[in-house]
């Protein structure tokens, strides 16, 4: 191979990197990837044992994203008290459970498809769902179980016997610490918090910080110690990522609407995205999309909830999302290189509401519908075009009427595609245009219009970072 096969500039090593990381490439060539596929749990990946330069994921990140679909649960005070946002000034004797059941909870998730649970331990309100040391504002002073209860506990017991993966959510705003405003001081009892936390219930693998705070221009200034919130993170949980607005690990995608951006790069730019609570329309711009030359690893979690509200109110009950419309999110959050966070709160009983129950459980079968039959993997001839170009061209076992493209990089090393399109030639020698895009990333999915059966594929990379490391391709057939 030399380098006059690559008119545009691709070079030597671009072309044999290409082709040896490409899901289609002969099991030989795959060998120069392998010290990347097993990496020992929580160990740091270096930088420089890649074979790229691009950033890539942490295993952590990497963990993160596989799991692909995670459910949020919002409960307490706000549950009893038909609120979004409590005061902080709710009598704990208002969290009197009837029914806990955190088994149905975590039951439903995995039934749903979910690979991880997050659940408030401390919402805004300051109330917290384990007997905390550093706040009589909790369960211990409910009547529920005789004040002897730990929703915590209940949770994270319940997740790990149907094999999830268990994320806590700490508001750093607290409507209910007398500190809250005295920064110092507020910071020793939020850290004091999350020790609990990351202490006493097992290994957690998300962190979720909230960045909201409603206190208005005259209310209390609290100014959060982040460096070292997130450093007790990394002491206590080194395998856990850090969820906040900004990172460091994980970032929000800037709306609640279950919208990724589309483009939704992985990497962002730190002079824009800094830290949480910094606002403004390029830092959502960047949350939304992140930056095709962000030099950090910063992936988007797409949260959005099953109802209107983040906790149950009962008079949301005719207002659970439709099947239609978790489906166009699932589209929208996974099939664009995000995370689908889907809140489903918990009601007064302590329990998953059977609406919302029955709700996941179609959603669930719609997914299994539409990706239920796969084509056998396509053996893709790859050759390079004018100006950069890469092409594949795969011939299908039969012609076929494709419902559904998934598109994939090999984000171990790096994101890179950033234009791309996927043509069919039904047999008369047409290519007709099946979709196009922009970034592909973890997972991008692609809905093909009509355009009869297609007999033969091609993919074509226009644009690209650095080097194209690997693309999956797995064709969903539309219903005959
Ligand atoms: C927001 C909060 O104010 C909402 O109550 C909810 O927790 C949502 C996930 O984040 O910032």
């Amino acid at each position: 191979m030399s380098d006059e096969h690559a008119p545009g500039g691709v070079t030597r090593r671009d072309f044999a990197a290409m082709l040896a990381g490409s899901a289609f490439a002969a099991a030989g060539a795959r060998a120069a990837f392998a010290r990347t596929a097993d990496w020992p749990a929580g160990s740091e990946l270096s930088r420089g044992a890649l074979p790229f330069a691009r950033p890539h994921p942490t295993p952590s990140q990497l963990a993160w994203q596989r799991d692909e679909f995670a459910i949020f649960l919002h409960f307490g005070v706000n549950t009893f008290t038909d609120r979004e946002w409590g005061d902080g000034k709710e009598d704990p004797v208002i969290f009197n459970l009837t029914a806990l059941d955190a088994r149905q909870w975590a039951r439903t998730a995995r039934e749903a498809g979910a690979r991880s649970v997050i659940l408030t331990a401390k919402h805004h309100d300051g109330f917290c769902l384990w007997p905390t040391k550093t706040t009589s504002h909790s369960v211990a002073s409910s009547p529920w179980r005789g004040g002897k209860g730990d929703v915590v506990r209940e949770f994270v017991d319940a997740a790990r016997a149907e094999k999830l993966r268990v994320g806590l959510y700490c508001s750093p705003w607290d409507r209910n610490a007398a500190v809250y405003g005295d920064s110092p001081k507020y910071n020793d009892f939020y850290i004091a918090q999350l020790t609990e936390l990351l202490t006493q219930y097992g290994e957690i693998a998300e962190v979720w910080f909230d960045g909201a705070n409603g206190e208005g221009p005259n209310g209390r200034k609290q100014l959060y110690d982040w460096p070292r919130i997130w450093g007790t993170v990394r002491r206590l949980q080194p395998s856990a990522v850090i969820f906040s607005d900004a990172g460091p690990d994980i970032r929000w995608i800037g709306n609640e609407s279950g919208s990724a951006g589309d483009p939704n790069w992985s990497t962002v730019d730190p002079s824009i995205v800094t830290a949480p609570g910094v606002d403004g329309p390029e830092i959502i711009r960047s949350l939304q999309h992140g930056d095709r030359e962000g030099t950090v690893w910063r992936p988007g979690e797409t949260d959005v909830s099953i109802r209107p509200g983040w906790f149950y109110h009962a008079a949301d009950d005719a207002k659970v999302k439709s099947v239609d419309a978790l489906v166009r999110i699932w589209f929208s959050s996974v099939g664009r290189n995000s995370k689908l966070l889907l809140n489903v709160p918990p009601n007064r009983e302590g329990r998953l509401a059977d609406v919302d129950v029955k709700r996941l459980l179609e959603f669930k079968e719609a997914r299994d519908h539409l990706f239920a039959h796969e084509l056998p993997r396509l053996g893709f001839g790859w050759k390079i075009g004018p100006g950069r170009r890469i092409e594949g061209m795969a011939a299908l076992p039969q012609p076929t009427a494709i419902g559904v493209i998934r598109l994939s990089e090999r984000i171990q090393e790096g994101q890179q595609v950033a234009k791309y399109r996927v043509e069919g030639d039904t047999g008369d020698g047409v290519w007709r245009l099946l979709t196009r895009g922009e970034t592909i990333g973890y997972c991008k999915l692609d809905r093909v219009p009509p355009v009869g059966r297609v007999a033969r594929l091609r993919i074509t990379v226009d644009e690209f970072a650095e080097t194209i490391a690997s693309i999956g391709v797995r064709i969903f057939p539309a219903d005959s």
